[in-house]
């Protein structure tokens, strides 16, 4: 993925070597400055296989109770989801399960989709919270999601995300609710460094673009880099909202306008593409593909990882679908998953390699990089390097 090297930033048979979990040395076989058994204490034969960074999954809802069962049977015959949000069911049925989780319960739950993850070679994940709504749910939720980052050994970056939808105790009291999140839970959340970033959910559903700038206000007051589901719905101006604080990244952006975009560009905001909820919600009005490419927004792909809108594991999968759906080249697809997602998580460290980069590898079962985007519903990955250690599954 370093541009330097043209497509793909690709090496046709090359040899990479590691050190202390870093890249050492990256290039070509034949220009290892002696046989690899004389270089390194292990030696491993990939077998000619493609290697790539690590895959990197931007934004998931990984860490949740239950299941939307229930909305899934009455969306495939024909309900929306807005129209579940508002029947009481979506996301508030996920809080309420949530809620009611152990922590273990939660932990488990959520090592199991991890594992699949990784198995599919994800080596770095986002996830947030926003299935509790309330301080102590939220910290637990953020909690769990660090503990997995220790217990998998993967990179797991978290993300508070108390304003997903206002919870239904504070349905009359929506400005209470908002107040909440931004003089209680956040400073207690960035007290105890549980996240890395700050998300709120801006849409016709949920927050307006002047509670998400109160969020986003009180976030920046705490140094905490912000992000923001943005348009996925309706075109609320969330992209330019975005934009205006320097947000790492906006996600979803069905609707967003030109001016969006170009607000986008001009703030260096990656625009993050989730075509598994596009997918599931059996969307018709794709992100504006076209003009992201033309202002030269960066394009990274997440899973989105929730039991509602887009139960949906690997990353493979995202590349796919967004190959299908959005109409993403498959190199576009990959510098999504790769170092385009890591720019819209704040990491330099990743992505690519290159010497120096942090030692994270996917090694894969295919005969050239575009088959990455190419099959559904089977994954090629043959295994992940983590920090620059093989994982054992
Ligand atoms: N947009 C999403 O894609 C998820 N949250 C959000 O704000 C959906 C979460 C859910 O429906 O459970
Ligand atoms: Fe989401």
């Amino acid at each position: 993925m370093a541009p330097e090297r043209g497509r793909y930033g690709a090496i046709e048979d090359g040899a990479l070597g590691a050190a202390d979990g870093r890249i050492a040395w990256v290039g070509s076989r034949a220009e290892l400055p002696a046989a690899p058994e004389h270089l390194a204490r292990t030696v491993i034969d990939a077998g000619g296989r493609w290697l790539t960074p690590g895959l990197i999954d931007p934004h998931t809802h990984l860490v949740f109770a239950g299941d939307r069962l229930a909305d899934f049977e009455r969306r495939v015959a024909g309900e929306s989801y807005a129209a579940a949000t508002r029947g009481g069911r979506g996301i508030k049925h996920t809080v309420a399960l949530t809620r009611a989780a152990s922590d273990d319960e939660l932990a488990r739950a959520a090592a199991r989709r991890l594992e699949i993850m990784i198995a599919a070679g994800t080596t770095t994940v986002e996830i947030k919270s926003g299935y509790g709504l309330e301080l102590e749910a939220e910290l637990r939720m953020l909690r769990v999601a660090r503990a997995l980052g220790r217990s998998s050994g993967i990179t797991v970056r978290t993300t508070f995300l108390g304003a997903h939808v206002v919870p239904p105790e504070f349905t009359d009291r929506r400005a209470e609710y908002v107040a909440l999140v931004c003089e209680t839970m956040l400073p207690r959340v960035a007290a105890d460094r549980l996240a890395d970033a700050v998300d709120v959910f801006c849409d016709t559903i949920a927050f307006s673009p002047d509670e998400t700038a109160r969020v986003f206000d009180a976030a920046r007051k705490l140094g905490l880099p912000v992000k923001l589901h943005a348009d996925q719905i309706d075109d609320t101006g969330a992209a330019a909202l975005a934009a205006r604080y320097g947000a790492l990244s906006a996600d979803h952006l069905e609707r967003t306008s030109e001016n969006g975009v170009r607000a986008l560009a001009a703030s260096g905001t990656v625009a993050v593409l989730l075509p598994g909820a596009f997918y599931a919600l059996r969307e018709t009005v794709p992100p504006p593909v076209a003009a992201l490419r033309a202002h030269g927004v960066p394009i990274a792909l997440a899973t989105d990882c929730n039991p509602g809108t887009s139960p949906i594991l690997t990353m493979t999968t995202a590349l796919n679908l967004a190959c299908v759906l959005f109409g993403l080249t498959p190199e576009e697809a990959l510098a999504g998953a790769t170092c385009n997602a890591a720019r819209a998580l704040g990491l330099d460290d990743r992505g690519v390699l290159r010497a120096g980069m942090r030692c994270d590898l996917a090694l894969w079962d295919v005969d050239s990089p575009a088959e990455l985007s190419y099959w559904l519903g089977a994954s090629p990955c043959a295994g992940v390097v983590v920090a620059g250690v093989p994982r054992r599954r």
